[in-house]
C-alpha cells in the first residue's frame, strides 16, 4: 500500500551531503552538530509520516468495512532529502540548520494520498481532519481552483503530535490528495519540466488539453461509480461527497 519514496539515511550518503552540503562551515565541530541535527530531524519527520500513513490506513480499511469501497488506491511517502532541503533553506535566504528548517520548511515530511474517484478526496480530507490530535495548518485546493498549466491537487498541510521516548515532537506533514488521473498528469509534467525548458513550452498545450480530458473522464467515472454505490455515510461527509 506504500511506496517509500526514499531509503533511510546512508553513512556513504551522510558523507556526501557533508562534503557537499556544508562545506561553509569553517568549525568542523559546528559542521557536525549540524549534521547531526539533520539526522535527528529524518528520524522525527520518518516517525511521523508513519504515525499519518497509519491513521490514512485505518481510515480506508473502516470506510471500506463500512461502505464496501476503498477511497484509497495507494500511498507514497518520502522525508525531503536533505541536500533538497539544505538546497530550499538556501534558496529562500534561511539559515541551514535543523531548528530553521523546522520553523520555515513545511513539506520535510510528504505523503501522496492517490485516490480512486474524486469524491474520495475530500472524503479523506474530511475524516482526517476530524481526527483530535490533527491540525490543520495550510490548505490549498488546486482541484477547485487548477493552476494554469492543468495541474490538480488537493494539498494540507497537518501537524500532528509524534511521542518519542522523552519528548513529544508536535510535527507537520505535507499530505497531497489526488486521483490516480491527476497523479499520472503530475508526473508527467513533473518529468518534462525538469528535463528541460523547450520541452515545457512544447507540451504545453497538450498537457492543457490532457488535464481538460482527464477531467472529463473522472466526473463521468464519478457519475457512474456514484450511482453503483449504495453507500450511507454521514451528513457532514455527505456535504462533500454528495454522490454516496
Ligand atoms: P517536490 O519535489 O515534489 O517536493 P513550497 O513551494 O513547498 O514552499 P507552496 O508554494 O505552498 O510551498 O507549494 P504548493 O503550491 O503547495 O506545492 C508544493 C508541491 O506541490 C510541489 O513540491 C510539487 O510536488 C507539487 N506541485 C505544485 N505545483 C505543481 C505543478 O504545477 N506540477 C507538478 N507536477 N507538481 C506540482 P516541490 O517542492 O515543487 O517539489
Amino acid at each position: 500500500m506504500y511506496v517509500e519514496r526514499k531509503p533511510s539515511l546512508y553513512v556513504e550518503d551522510l558523507r556526501n551531503e557533508f562534503k557537499n552540503s556544508l562545506n561553509n562551515f569553517q568549525d568542523s565541530e559546528a559542521a557536525f552538530d549540524t549534521l547531526l541535527g539533520f539526522v535527528e530531524l529524518d528520524h522525527v519527520y520518518s516517525s511521523a509520516l508513519k504515525e499519518i500513513s497509519t491513521k490514512l490506513s485505518i481510515l480506508d480499511e473502516n470506510f471500506n468495512y463500512q461502505f464496501k469501497h476503498n477511497p484509497i488506491h495507494h500511498m507514497e511517502r518520502r522525508v525531503k532529502e536533505m541536500h533538497s532541503l539544505v538546497k530550499k533553506l538556501s534558496r529562500k535566504g534561511l539559515e541551514v540548520s535543523a531548528q530553521s528548517a523546522k520553523e520555515n520548511i513545511m513539506d520535510i515530511a510528504g505523503i501522496r494520498v492517490i485516490c480512486n474517484y474524486l469524491d474520495d478526496i475530500y472524503v479523506i480530507e474530511q475524516m482526517l481532519l476530524k481526527q483530535e490530535d490533527v491540525k490543520l495548518l495550510k490548505r490549498k485546493d488546486y482541484i477547485e481552483h487548477p493552476k494554469e498549466n492543468g495541474y490538480r491537487s488537493l494539498h494540507i498541510v497537518v501537524s500532528i503530535p509524534v511521542f518519542l521516548a522523552d519528548a513529544v515532537e508536535v510535527t507537520p506533514v505535507e499530505i497531497q490528495i489526488r486521483t490516480i488521473g491527476m497523479d499520472m498528469w503530475a508526473s508527467l509534467e513533473h518529468k518534462i519540466r525538469y528535463k528541460n525548458d523547450a520541452d515545457t513550452e512544447k507540451y504545453k498545450g497538450l498537457l492543457e488539453q490532457c488535464a481538460t480530458d482527464i477531467t472529463n473522464v473522472e466526473s463521468k467515472m464519478q457519475q457512474i461509480h456514484s450511482e453503483l454505490s449504495l453507500i450511507n455515510i454521514s451528513e457532514p461527509t455527505r456535504l462533500h461527497c454528495n454522490s454516496y
